[in-house]
């Protein structure tokens, strides 16, 4: 069986997490083992100190791999920050990005094969080759694509900064005026991800920022028109009106969208969803043209993740049944 995730951060690593404990470890190589592929997020990817930082990619990448640290859900296990403090005391900026000394080695990686021209698909699939994710990781695109928030200035206009010092920096706490992806129109999806959309059983939305994280995803030319011809089935990352973690309530503010579960559905819309999971404090919650069941949404435990993931998969199993 194959399953297509696109996925953001924290949410949809956890997610990922408990779909392969769902699908048990995979021991007994059958043929038609499930294979998992992810669509990873790079609109968060900024470059800082000659580095190229890929937020989602490695979070996905050490949370599977048993790297990361497991409180913040970004970064790795025991890090610490000798280059940053040392980076600070030359007065070199940003200060307000937490880079780890074990995480700048990833960067370093990265920075160097890009340098020699590998694209970032052939990066990622060389660092996945310590970190054995269990998954297929492919970024959204090859291509530069950044999530910049357009908030106030002090003159009474407004500027563009990178989603990084948006979200690290200012805690999402300046208004988006508009969130944009510089460079989405002209990315093309990166090599295979097409094709794994239109080989997959099922794809899965995880409870992903739905604006930065999988939104950027299907703003790449040919990702959502992909995904509307396969089995859908998405699990609200909002909870009785609240995000359960980050800041989508701030992001879906900005794209004027209410931070519902019914509304997150409509606005991915009845094209590209067939159903939606969303949490028993939003049973009823119905969206015209998809299947909305009710369960419980909070990944509280590896137990409570992994049924969540089944429930997810299985919701599209049956609806892909349906389609025939
Ligand atoms: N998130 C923070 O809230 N504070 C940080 O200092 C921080 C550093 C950081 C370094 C590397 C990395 O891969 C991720 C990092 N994140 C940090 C998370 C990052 O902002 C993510 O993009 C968001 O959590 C949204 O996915």
């Amino acid at each position: 069986m194959r399953i297509v995730v696109p996925a953001g951060g924290i949410g949809g690593a956890r997610f990922l997490r408990g779909l392969q404990a769902a699908l048990g470890s995979g021991a007994d190589h059958q043929e038609n083992e499930p294979t998992i592929t992810v669509i990873g997020n790079t609109g968060d990817d900024i470059t800082l100190f000659g580095l190229r930082i890929c937020p989602d990619l490695d979070t996905v990448m050490y949370t599977l791999g048993g790297g990361i640290n497991e409180d913040q859900g970004w970064g790795r296990a025991d890090e610490t920050f000798t280059v940053k403090e040392e980076l600070a005391a030359y007065g070199m900026r940003p200060t307000w990005f937490g880079l780890g000394d074990r995480d700048v080695a990833t960067h370093i990686v990265r920075a160097q094969m890009m340098a020699a021209g590998y694209p970032l698909s052939a990066v990622t699939e060389a660092l996945c080759e310590r970190w054995r994710p269990g998954v297929r990781l492919l970024p959204m695109t090859d291509d530069r694509v950044e999530t910049h928030v357009v908030v106030d200035d002090d003159a009474g206009g407004t500027r563009a900064i990178h989603f990084q010092e948006w979200w690290v920096r200012h805690r999402a706490a300046l208004p988006a005026r508009a969130i944009v992806g510089v460079g989405a129109e002209d990315a093309a999806p990166a090599p295979g991800v097409l094709d794994a959309i239109a080989a997959a059983d099922v794809v899965l939305l995880p409870p992903s920022n739905p604006v930065v994280s999988v939104g950027s995803i299907l703003n790449v030319p040919g990702i959502r028109d992909a995904l509307t011809a396969a089995t859908v089935v998405g699990v609200s990352p909002i909870i009785g009106g609240a995000p359960v973690r980050g800041m989508a309530d701030a992001c879906l503010a900005a794209i004027g969208v209410e931070t519902t579960a019914r509304a997150v559905a409509e606005h991915y819309g009845p094209d590209l969803l067939d159903g939606w999971l969303v949490d028993d404090a939003d049973a009823g919650t119905e969206v015209a043209g998809v299947e909305v069941r009710s369960r419980p949404l909070y990944m509280s435990d590896p137990e409570a993740t992994a049924a969540l993931a089944r429930a997810a998969l299985d919701l599209a199993l049956e609806l892909k049944g349906r389609r025939g």
